[in-house]
């Protein structure tokens, strides 16, 4: 290399420069193609070129244009790609001389090599991914990939574009060494229970004519965090149970619903009443809701109870729901007679209507179960008269007479409306 560097500048050290001349043509003219007519350009005729044995001397460089004697004119030898020969040195240039014997002389030629846009911009890679968790804060940052055009000048890497572009803004920040670092930066909070993968399309165009671009897919993952609380399907649920029912009955289910993902997600039920018996009476299945019967009800002691369920997620978040519990009545109850006072004698001379005992009736049950209706066998001079609500008086009807019967077993009976009675 060195050695064909010495020559060169020994054969300048004897030759005189007789001219240069200059053209410029595009990169990738097919072989053939015309560079410029050298003999009109040098004022050198055909015949000259011919008997000088013109030819083209290139030093240690490819001989990309050569020399057609004939007609006086320069052509393409080789197909030129201007990113091969000059990279991003601009201006990009082929230097060669014409040689010509008899008497010795050269000529100095510079053909300036013009870019045309024949690349696109290129990324690396297809896709980048990214795991974002949904609670990543506004004006976070990410880096992606840049992409390289190798042509030059307005030919090359122009600008980015990134869509859609609903949760994230571009932002590029020049380098030293003249090309753009590229970042993402949210602008938009993420929300895993809207958006759990969002793909976003990163181009990188040049300023050529036509413009050429090139792609680069945005995976993104939002990460669940938990930012929803169980919500019961409603604030009141209602259920009723019979008093008689077994151990294990199902009252009624609760049911909660949770946004988010996983654990965040995963919702368990459990009782919080804490002042009263209804942790002895109920429980709620923690995974399913159901609320079921443990305890053993007596509607005549309480009548209905008020069941407070939480449900809360892995994350503690929670929310609350009431259940209303009505005992349902049975008629688990008979009616109880008593004597309030009884005169176990009688004077045949009593008038009618002479009170002999009065009786209280108790059904504890309510309703057809606790309605009591009593008699007394027929045939007989008494009656049993209804006093007031569950009262009744047991008083003589006609004429009593001792000699006809001096004693009588009066039989009362009582019974509920209930079914069965
Ligand atoms: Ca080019
Ligand atoms: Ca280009
Ligand atoms: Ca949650
Ligand atoms: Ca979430």
């Amino acid at each position: 290399m060195r050695r064909q560097v010495l020559l060169f500048i020994s054969i300048l050290s004897f030759s005189l420069v007789f001219g240069q001349v200059s053209y410029s043509i595009p990169e990738e003219m097919v072989k053939g193609s015309l560079v410029g007519n050298i003999a009109q350009d040098l004022g050198l005729d055909a015949k000259r070129l011919r008997l000088g044995n013109a030819r083209v001397y290139s030093g240690d460089s490819r001989e990309y244009i050569e020399l057609n004697s004939e007609r006086g004119v320069l052509l393409i030898k080789e197909r030129i790609d201007r990113e091969a020969l000059c990279g991003d040195t601009t201006p990009c240039a082929v230097h060669f001389q014409i040689v010509l014997e008899n008497p010795m002389e050269f000529y100095s030629v510079t053909v300036e090599i013009t870019d045309i846009n024949d690349n696109a911009p290129t990324f690396e890679k297809n896709e980048i991914k990214f795991i974002i968790s949904e609670s990543a804060v506004v004006g976070a940052k990410f880096d992606l990939e840049r992409a390289v055009d190798l042509d030059v000048g307005t030919n090359t890497l122009q600008s980015y574009v990134l869509k859609p572009s609903d949760n994230f803004l571009l932002k590029l920040h020049n380098q030293a060494d003249g090309t753009k670092n590229v970042e993402m930066i949210l602008q938009k909070p993420l929300d895993r229970e809207k958006n759990e993968f969002i793909s976003l399309a990163l181009t990188a165009v040049d300023g050529g004519e036509p413009q050429m671009s090139g792609t680069m897919q945005i995976l993104i993952t939002v990460l669940d965090v938990n930012d929803n609380a169980p919500v019961f399907t409603q604030p009141i649920y209602k259920g009723s149970v019979a008093e008689n029912a077994a151990k294990g009955t199902i009252v009624t289910t609760v049911s909660a619903s949770d946004a988010d993902h996983k654990l965040n997600g995963k919702i368990s039920y459990s009782i919080t009443n804490t002042l009263d018996d209804v942790r002895h009476m109920f429980d709620v299945n923690e995974d399913s809701g159901e609320v079921r019967l443990t305890g053993h009800l007596d509607y005549e002691k309480k009548r209905n109870f008020q069941i407070n369920v939480r449900a809360r997620d892995n994350g503690g978040l929670t929310d609350s729901c009431k259940v209303i519990v009505d005992v349902v009545d049975m008629n688990d109850n008979e009616p109880l007679i008593k004597f309030m006072s009884k005169s176990a004698v009688i004077s045949e001379s009593a008038n009618p209507n002479t009170v002999v005992t009065m009786i209280n009736i108790q059904d504890p049950d309510s309703g057809e179960n606790g309605k009591v209706q009593c008699f007394i066998s027929e045939n007989i001079p008494f009656v049993l008269k209804s006093t007031s609500n569950n009262f009744y008086s047991l008083v003589t009807d006609s004429d009593l007479d001792r000699e006809r019967s001096s004693e009588y077993n009066i039989t009362v009976t009582c019974s509920d409306e209930g079914v069965p009675s």
